[in-house]
C-alpha cells in the first residue's frame, strides 16, 4: 500500500495543570485525510470544551472519552483551536 493513502491521526493531550495542549501545534500534510484526536486527562476545567471557530467545531470532553476531529486538507492553511472559555490556545498547520 502506498503510503500516500494513509490517513493522518495525530493525538494531542488536553490538561488545565500542565499548560494546555500537548502539543498545542499540530502539522499535517495537503492532500491526505487527517484527524485530531484530543486525549482527557484528570485535570479539564473549562478545557472540557474544544472550539474550531474556523471549523465550526464546538465538542466536549465527557466522560474521559477522546474525542476525534476531522481537519480539512484540501488546501494549505491554519485552523486556531481553544478551550470554551478561549484561555488556552492550540493551532493546526496543514502545509
Ligand atoms: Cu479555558
Amino acid at each position: 500500500m502506498s503510503i500516500f493513502s494513509k490517513n493522518q491521526t495525530k493525538k494531542v493531550v488536553v490538561n488545565a495543570e500542565n499548560h494546555g495542549y500537548k502539543p498545542d501545534v499540530i502539522t499535517f500534510k495537503a492532500g491526505k485525510p487527517a484527524q485530531i484526536k484530543f486525549i482527557p486527562s484528570d485535570n479539564m476545567g473549562c478545557m472540557n470544551e474544544i472550539v474550531f471557530k474556523d471549523l465550526g467545531v464546538d465538542k466536549t470532553l465527557d466522560d474521559k472519552k477522546e474525542i476525534t476531529v476531522d481537519i480539512p486538507t484540501d488546501k494549505p492553511g491554519t485552523y486556531n483551536f481553544a478551550c470554551g472559555m478561549d484561555m488556552f490556545h492550540g493551532k493546526v498547520v496543514v502545509k
